[in-house]
């Protein structure tokens, strides 16, 4: 063999470097979490932020996730008492300030990844009567070692107050960090996710985690729950198919990186070869 056609390989990290040419990689930037609610993650699996969404904001979203929710669930993971939208962004850009919240990109950049796929984006109305969920977690359909390095990580949005009637979200502390075999039982100790609206939960992908019981007879639970994963996994929602492009050329950064308009360096996502950013490029 000539020595020009050998392989030698001086540098792993060098297979995966970004070589995009035209398109570089755009690391999401948010706002750094405060030390203490990072530590509440990474020891309880969650953190409660308070006050995200202004009172304008949270009425002009509301308003816009109540016009799109439908029929309850055809199931009892979706809840048979539990309406839910999905492909949200298809259908608004009143929510686009949820998926790319700069509080929450700063959450996903510490502890994440800094090039996040929004995995999930979907409404969930608790109406009055519903049972509480079956207990999982987020990341649960990626078959990996539990515990592990963080594969996902979920923000539930209260838009109504969350209270222990309507349904407020259980969660198991610490749960995240359980192996493989391990279920919630009734031995182990959990919390409902009491919350004004506007408030959001922020949690490990691997936290153990139901949506609570409606016990209440006339008030609704209304919340749109964001979920990221890593960008070398598959996402809960096809995005892709789901939000047309001509749609996602309509938005800001970075919402278009979150719904996969990014290469994951060297080259996963491209289309056609190509960054599919160029879409947009030759379509303008
Ligand atoms: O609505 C909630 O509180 C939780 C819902 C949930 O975890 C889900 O449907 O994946």
């Amino acid at each position: 063999m000539a020595q020009t056609d050998r392989l030698i390989l001086k540098d792993q990290n060098a297979l995966y470097e970004d070589i995009a040419g035209t398109h570089k990689k755009r690391a999401i930037e948010g706002i750094a979490p405060e030390a203490a609610d990072l530590e509440a993650l990474d020891r309880d699996g969650y953190v409660i932020v308070k006050g995200l969404l202004d009172p304008d904001r949270l009425a002009r979203v509301a308003e816009a996730t109540r016009a799109l929710l439908g029929p309850t669930g055809r199931n009892n993971f979706e809840g048979f008492k539990t309406q839910r939208a999905y492909a949200l962004l298809a259908k608004t850009r009143e929510l686009d300030i949820l998926a790319g919240h700069p509080q929450i990109l700063g959450f996903l950049k510490a502890r994440l990844h800094d090039e996040p796929l929004l995995s999930a984006f979907l409404a969930i109305n608790i109406c009055p009567g519903e049972a509480q969920q079956i207990p999982h977690h987020d990341d649960g359909f990626y078959k990996a070692p539990r515990p592990g390095p963080m594969l996902g990580l979920s923000v539930i949005w209260a838009l109504d107050p969350f209270t222990v009637e309507t349904g407020a979200t259980r969660v198991w502390p610490g749960s995240h960090l359980w192996d493989n075999d391990r279920m919630p039982t009734d031995d182990d100790p959990s919390i409902q996710a009491v919350m004004e609206a506007g408030d959001a939960i922020v949690f490990n992908g691997g936290l153990w985690h139901a949506g609570g019981a409606n016990h209440t007879e006339d008030r609704y639970r209304l919340a749109v729950t964001s979920q990221y994963c890593a960008p070398w996994l598959r996402t809960q929602e096809n995005m892709s198919l789901a939000v047309p492009p001509e749609t996602v050329a309509q938005m800001a950064d970075p919402l278009p990186s979150l719904l996969g308009y990014q290469i994951h360096p060297p080259f996963m996502g491209h289309v056609n070869g190509m960054h599919p950013r160029r879409l947009f490029d030759d379509a303008g």
